[in-house]
């Protein structure tokens, strides 16, 4: 019989044009070797052109879907993605406590702060930046936020890698144990770098600029191929690496789909490249 993979969860919610979301992270999980399991927060309907309509899941079924996989299946590590109101993210606090997902829990935890999809339609509503803040941020192990988000939690406008590091400090005084800011849309930058911080040390973590509109699905590609190596017994700085090379691939594999924008690519994994 064939061995059990590393089983991981996300917490998040669907999109209907297959580029981001829940379906970018099952992706991704496939590409990385792990069994995906999720706990559906809102079902987005959506294409390339945008978001058109959003249908939240009740609070205590997304609880009830995290409860239900951990104490049968087991999780080695979970994220989240678009989490949509104050309840639910009340409510995936609480389950993840119960089923210790979290930092004073054993699993890692990664909480990737979606805030709103790259056309700018709201992922979340206004009281529940709050509540990711207050509950989600202090139980994660590692938050993800793009430069848009880290403006929004933070106040921080960053236009330079010493804004980025001021920003890093202001995520990880809010309750992380790491905080990464993604240097993504620093769009002036000739390169892509991204800051790690644990509240001592900073990491840098440059790489290429790929020249695309196609980057849908970039921000969840890429805590979902963290929270692989975090449940493979990465440390959070090697899993932050593997993320960063794994999305830099995806993007430079992304493709056109519909008349708007494209998702980035977890198939380039599927190409016999080593890993470097
Ligand atoms: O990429 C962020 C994201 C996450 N989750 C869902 C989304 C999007 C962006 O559009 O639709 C469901």
């Amino acid at each position: 019989m064939t061995k059990t993979p590393p089983r991981v969860l996300t917490i998040a919610g669907s999109d209907s044009g297959g580029g981001a979301g829940i379906q970018a992270d099952l992706r991704t999980f496939f590409a990385c070797g792990v069994h995906g399991m999720t706990a559906i927060t809102a079902v987005t309907v959506q294409n390339s052109l945008g978001v058109s309509g959003v249908s939240v899941l009740p609070a205590d079924v997304v609880a009830a879907q995290i409860e239900t996989v951990a104490d049968d299946i087991g999780v080695l590590a979970a994220k989240t993605g678009m989490l949509a109101t104050a309840e639910v993210i009340e409510a995936v606090a609480k389950a993840c406590d119960r089923v210790h997902i979290g930092r004073d829990g054993t699993i890692p935890f990664v909480v990737d702060p979606v805030a709103a999809s790259m056309h700018g339609d709201p992922l979340l509503r206004d009281d529940a930046m709050s509540a990711i803040r207050s509950e989600l941020f202090p139980r994660a192990t590692l938050v993800t936020p793009n430069l848009d988000e880290v403006r929004l939690f933070t106040g921080i406008d960053v236009r330079s890698h010493a804004d980025a590091r001021e920003a890093a400090v202001a995520l990880h005084a809010l309750g992380p144990q790491w905080a990464l800011v993604k240097g993504g849309h620093l769009h002036d930058d000739p390169e892509c770098v991204d800051i790690l911080y644990d509240g001592e040390t900073f990491t840098e973590l440059p790489a290429a600029r790929i020249d695309t509109k196609h980057t849908h699905g970039g921000g969840d590609t890429m805590a979902s191929s963290i929270t692989s190596a975090l449940a493979k017994g990465r440390t959070v700085p090697e899993a932050v690496r593997f993320g960063k090379w794994f999305v830099t691939n995806a993007v430079a594999n992304a493709y056109p789909l519909g008349a708007g924008v494209g998702p980035v690519s977890a198939f380039w994994r599927l190409k016999p490249l080593e890993e470097s």
